[in-house]
């Protein structure tokens, strides 16, 4: 998979991308990062990217000239162009999935009060938001995609690491887990855990995973198999 980053803060991708199972992936050649400078593609003396809105009000907009030229240069008959920003689609393991499928991904990375409506009219495809929350610009969302698209991607994960997908692509939080030793200051592991009994442990681990899932996110229950 090729993914494109257009973004007004290049350096913010340098740590993420070049970290553990990333890493690996950009090194195995599954994975290909570009990142972009949106001021790269302004002209004018001040390479301006932003203005304020028509109509009045606090903030800047980022205006169309600039993400034009760059998604049009950017972009080819496989590209699904993607925006980032607070008034998109909740981001979720579904529509990872989705983009998981494309072999060419382009994200814009919104910015202060957000973008020019064109932008969303005549380029974007698709517009997600990681959380109801506001940062201070689309970078950490961008590289929020690519964690969460990148280890879907076949031969990203090891055996070991791949298994531990399918709770949560159930619609399910994680049943609680332990590991060594059975008791710690005191606290004991649950003695099914240690019994060896498999179709117990996975009776327990259901049901866990039920009770979590209805105490801490009712919302997932409707739509969990
Ligand atoms: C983008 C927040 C996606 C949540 C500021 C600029 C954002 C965001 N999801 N905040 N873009």
């Amino acid at each position: 998979m090729k993914i494109d980053v257009l973004t007004l803060f290049p350096g913010m991708f340098k740590g993420p991308l070049d970290e553990s199972i990333l890493k690996r992936a950009r090194e195995s050649g599954r994975l290909t990062v570009s990142i972009h400078n949106l001021r790269d593609y302004a002209h004018d003396r001040h390479r301006t990217v932003d203005d304020r809105p028509f109509g009045g009000g606090p903030g800047m907009l980022l205006k169309p000239e600039p993400i034009f030229e760059a998604v049009e240069g950017l972009s080819g008959p496989e590209t699904r162009v993607v925006l980032l920003a607070p008034s998109g689609r909740p981001f979720n393991q579904r529509a990872a999935q989705e983009l998981a499928g494309c072999s060419h991904l382009l994200l814009i990375c919104g910015s202060y009060e957000g973008v020019d409506e064109r932008v969303r009219e005549a380029l974007v495809d698709d517009e997600w938001s990681i959380g109801d929350y506001v940062l201070t610009n689309g970078a950490l969302p961008a590289m929020v995609v690519i964690d969460v698209v990148a280890r879907l991607i076949p031969g990203v994960l090891g055996d070991d690491e791949s298994a531990k997908d399918e709770s949560f692509s159930r619609g399910l939080l994680e049943y609680p887990h332990y590991t060594r030793p059975a008791e710690f200051r005191g606290m004991k592991v649950p003695e099914v855990l240690l019994s060896g009994h498999h179709a117990e442990i996975e009776k327990w681990r259901e049901q866990q995973a039920r009770r979590l899932t209805r105490e801490r996110r009712p919302d997932l229950t409707e739509t969990a198999d």
